[in-house]
C-alpha cells in the first residue's frame, strides 16, 4: 500500500520556518506510532538519531516509555535525550522498533549494516512486535542489490569467512576505521560484500547465514513490517 502522509516539507512553528529534511520527516511519521507504556528499540544512524531526538523532547515533555538501543552510540544519545534505557538481555519482546536502512523494496526487504549495528539491529528487530524501517527516497529501490550487503565475522574465522564469501561470488571488502580494522560493538570484523546481482536475496541470506565464523549480515528480508519513505517532504508508507 502506498500512502502520501506528508504533503510539504517546510511547517511554521512559533513565528518561524522549520525546515526539515525527508530523514526527519520519515521519523516523525513513525514517531506518530508510539503508545505510552511501550518498550521501544531504537535503531542506529542519521535517520534513526532523529527519531531518538524527537522521542527524547517527548519524553522530557512527560511521555512514558522504556527503550532499548542497537548500539552503543545510540545508547548513549538516548540517554542524553532523557530516555530511559534498559538492558536488552533482560527482555524477550519489544513493542516497537524503530531503524534506518541502506536499502529497501516494496517487498519489505531490506539491507542494514552501514552503520556496524546490524547484528544488534537485527535481534531487536527480530524480537519486536512492530518494526518499522524510515528512510529517505534515496534509499528506495525496484529491488534490493545495490548497497554492499555487510558481514560481521568472528576475527578468529577472517581468512576462512572471506574465501567463502567469494566462493559466493561476493567480493568482500573488510571495513576500516582510523587505519585499522573497524570493530563492531562486540568486537568483531565487518566486511562489505558487493555482489555483481542479487537476484534471489532469500538464498543468499541462507548461504550467508550458513557459513560459521559469520555472526550476523545486513539482509533483513522477514522482520519489516512498514517502511517510510520521505521524498521531498511527501511520505510513502509500505506495508508487508
Ligand atoms: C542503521 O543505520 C543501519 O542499519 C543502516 O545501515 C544505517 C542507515 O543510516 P542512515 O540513516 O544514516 O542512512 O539503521
Amino acid at each position: 500500500m502506498v500512502e502520501s502522509i506528508f504533503g510539504s516539507t517546510p511547517s511554521a512553528a512559533a513565528g518561524s520556518l522549520i525546515h526539515r529534511s525527508d530523514k526527519e520527516i520519515a521519523a516523525l511519521a513513525a514517531l506518530a506510532e508510539v503508545e505510552a507504556g511501550m518498550t521501544v528499540g531504537l535503531g542506529t544512524g542519521s535517520t534513526a538519531a532523529f527519531f531518538v531526538s524527537h522521542l527524547g523532547e517527548r519524553v522530557r515533555a512527560g511521555f512514558s516509555i522504556a527503550a532499548v538501543a542497537t548500539s552503543l552510540s545510540t545508547e548513549n544519545v538516548a540517554r542524553r535525550a532523557g530516555i530511559p534505557i534498559i538492558a536488552f538481555e533482560d527482555l524477550a519482546t519489544v513493542d516497537l522498533t524503530v531503524d534506518g536502512a541502506d536499502e529497501v523494496d516494496d517487498r519489505l526487504f531490506a539491507i542494514k549494516g552501514a552503520g556496524g549495528a546490524m547484528l544488534r539491529e537485527k535481534i531487536v528487530a527480530a524480537s519486536s512486535r512492530r518494526m518499522i524501517v524510515i528512510a529517505d527516497g534515496s534509499k528506495l529501490s525496484a529491488a534490493i542489490g545495490r548497497a554492499p550487503v555487510p558481514v560481521e565475522i568472528l576475527p578468529f574465522a577472517r581468512e576462512f569467512v572471506l574465501a567463502e564469501l567469494r566462493r559466493l561470488d561476493a567480493e568482500p571488502v573488510l571495513r576500516i576505521a582510523n587505519d585499522a580494522y573497524y570493530h563492531s560493538d562486540q568486537g568483531n570484523l565487518i566486511a562489505d560484500c558487493a555482489f555483481a546481482s542479487l537476484p534471489d536475496p532469500v538464498a543468499t541470506a541462507a548461504a550467508l547465514s550458513a557459513i560459521p565464523g559469520i555472526l550476523g549480515h545486513g539482509l533483513f528480508l522477514t522482520e519489516v513490517d512498514t517502511i517510510y519513505s520521505a521524498n521531498g517532504g511527501v511520505v510513502t508508507r509500505l506495508d508487508r
